[in-house]
């Protein structure tokens, strides 16, 4: 007998909005005898959801680099065959990156190739509603266009929002033709599993109104799996840089022996005026996460992780000498001189 398809969920929601928070949430709810899988992608070169993810004990595999419509082609379903196969999972969750256009994880998901294998389900955006003030949100056709492809909106966190807030998000959703299935709000990504279920509805995922102002680019459809990146004992202290849709990031994955300072790294966190900050990192006190949004740092101490990382994403273009000298800086006289590895830009766009 073939397997059922897989029940799967797609939670999209912009950068910083809470999708992982969400999933780890999720996770922590996982019964005891079913498989779950997660795929996720970053915008940035040096995934860091995926270490976030780690911990919570179901099989994760990060599709890195870009935006996943731009991945959406054969890195997606090499990752996404790969989880398939070798986990053969009951439930399979997706993180696409907030800066990516919804189509084509869409067109991959519900097409040919996966019909027997995949069932989507209830398609999910999250919002912070605080930020539908902001024009360049509202305009931003990849937001737009994950919130009209969504089945269920929900406002996120709401414990930051002010009456007025929840009730622009209420209208906003409320506005949406089709109108959406649900409309919730939570907090900490608290989705329970019911507002997921159901079939996805496959509506439109081109908004109207935002392609009438935008066009959006897609960059360069990669058609080859990314190669994949040196170890860390052949090349300890590894740097990299992308950019795309108006966006810039950059990332390290350095050797776990390097341990860092952990008063100038907390300085570093909060110097920048960055759209987004991740990181899971060593320091004299203890290894911790490093999570940035909305000028708000979080961060919670770890037992342990495979590798220090830290990635940094900017609508500017980001001064990386400088930023690679302080990160150098903050290493003990221990430290061996790393010297950047590659400033080449990845292919993207
Ligand atoms: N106060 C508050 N903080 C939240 C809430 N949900 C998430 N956060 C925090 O927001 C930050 C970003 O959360 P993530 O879950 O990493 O967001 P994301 O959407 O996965 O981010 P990207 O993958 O980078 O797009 C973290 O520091 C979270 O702890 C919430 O409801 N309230
Ligand atoms: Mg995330």
């Amino acid at each position: 007998m073939p397997r059922p398809p897989i029940p799967t969920h797609l939670i999209m929601g912009f950068l910083g909005v809470g999708k992982t928070t969400g999933i780890l949430d999720l996770l922590s709810r996982k019964p005891a005898n079913e498989r779950w899988a997660v795929l996720v992608n970053e915008f940035g070169e040096v995934g860091i959801d995926g270490a976030l993810l780690a911990g919570s004990g179901v099989a994760v595999r990060e599709v890195p680099g870009g935006c996943m419509c731009c991945v959406a082609g054969l890195p997606m379903q090499i990752g996404l065959n790969m989880l398939i196969s070798r986990e053969k999972p009951d439930r399979l969750i997706i993180e696409p990156t907030g800066l990516g256009h919804p189509s084509n994880i869409l067109e991959t998901l519900t097409g040919e190739f996966y019909r027997d294998t995949l069932a989507l389900h209830s398609t999910l955006c999250l919002v912070d509603p605080r930020r539908l003030q902001e024009e360049r949100v509202l305009n931003n056709v990849n937001f737009r266009d994950q919130a009209a492809a969504a089945d269920v909106l929900v406002a996120n966190k709401v414990d930051l929002c002010s009456e007025q807030d929840l009730q622009r998000f209420n209208e906003w959703a409320s506005a949406w033709r089709p109108e959406k299935a649900r409309i919730e709000h939570t907090r900490h990504g608290h989705i329970p599993l019911e507002w997921l279920l159901g079939a996805a509805s496959g509506r439109p995922v081109s908004d109207p109104q935002a392609h009438g102002h935008h066009h959006h680019h897609h960059h360069e459809a990669t058609q080859q799996a990314p190669a994949s990146p040196p170890p860390l004992d052949e090349q300890p202290w590894q740097f990299q840089y992308n950019q795309g849709t108006g966006h810039y990031s950059c990332g390290w994955r350095i050797t776990p022996e390097q341990v860092f300072d952990h008063e100038l790294l907390m300085a570093f966190c909060h110097g920048g005026d960055w759209l987004r900050l991740k990181g899971v990192m060593r320091t004299e006190q203890g290894w911790l996460t490093l999570n940035l949004a909305d000028g708000t740092l979080g961060s919670q101490w770890l037992p342990e992780a495979p590798e220090n990382r830290l990635e940094i994403i900017s609508d500017q273009p980001l001064p990386l000498e400088q930023l690679e000298r302080a990160l150098q800086d903050m290493v003990g006289e221990l430290a061996a001189a790393p010297g950047a590895c590659s400033t080449e830009p990845n292919s993207l766009g």
